[in-house]
């Protein structure tokens, strides 16, 4: 959990590294849906587009249908559950043993989203400053082209921000009443990740850990 650009995927991108979980991001799989121009992705883009959710029962059958094609591992949900909705058909059907939220001030992410730079296919994050691929403007790993998300405009991310308050914050406090909620707060995902990693190693044997930054 965590507001739109505090570091959802790149903290789930180093948990999946370091600890042997799948991860599935809802947001990435909204995006392949898009651009597959399934039926759901045709439905979604429009929300998306506007920085609103996704309707609950779209979001639900998506990734839960997803989950039943990771029965054999454990996994790591990032974007799911965004509503109070979401979180109860999530609980009823899988057993959850923790929730991260990543408390990142909002001043500190409106700057963030506008450096980042995605691989849409593979769901890769950059950042001009932060995280800079090795080419400018070329994925790391394919060479192929980065792209901006449509949805990181500064108007659509204040409405994201507004969504996230609105719809996003009460999931925390349910998570809470139920025991599963663990709170990291900081600005720098460098900052906030040796506390994540630690944590789960109190939770699950980590295969490894990977320091980054100075
Ligand atoms: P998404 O795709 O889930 P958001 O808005 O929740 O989108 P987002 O934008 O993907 O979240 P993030 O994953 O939390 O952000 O953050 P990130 O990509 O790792 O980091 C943001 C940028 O900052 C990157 O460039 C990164 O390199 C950089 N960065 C990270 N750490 C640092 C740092 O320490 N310093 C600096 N300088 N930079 C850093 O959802 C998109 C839409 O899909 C729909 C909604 O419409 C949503 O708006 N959707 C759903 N709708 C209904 N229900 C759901 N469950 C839905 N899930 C998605
Ligand atoms: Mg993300």
């Amino acid at each position: 959990m965590g507001p739109p650009g505090s570091g959802k995927g790149t903290i789930s991108t180093r948990i999946v590294k370091d600890f042997n979980l799948k991860h599935l991001s809802s947001g990435d799989l909204l995006r392949s849906q898009i651009l597959n121009k399934t039926t759901a992705g045709q439905l979604a883009k429009d929300y998306i587009d506007h920085g609103k959710l996704v309707p609950d029962n779209v979001m639900v059958d998506l990734i839960l249908n997803e989950l039943q094609n990771m029965k054999s591992h454990s996994w790591l949900l990032d974007g799911f559950p965004r509503t109070v909705t979401q979180a109860g058909a999530l609980l009823k059907k899988e057993p959850i043993d923790l929730v991260v939220n990543l408390n990142v001030p909002f001043e500190v992410i409106i700057d963030r989203i506008k450096g980042r730079w995605t691989h849409a296919p593979s769901g890769r994050i950059y950042h001009t400053e932060f995280n800079p691929p090795k080419v400018q403007g070329k994925d790391d790993v394919t060479g192929e082209d980065l792209i901006q998300r449509d949805d990181d405009k500064p108007e659509t991310v204040r409405k994201r921000l507004e969504t996230y308050q609105n719809n996003t914050q009460p999931v925390l406090q349910y998570f809470r009443d139920h025991g599963l909620l663990e709170e990291f707060a900081g600005r720098y995902s460098n900052e906030i990740w040796p506390k994540v990693h630690s944590f789960l190693s109190t939770k699950t044997e980590p295969l490894q850990y990977t320091h980054y930054g100075e």
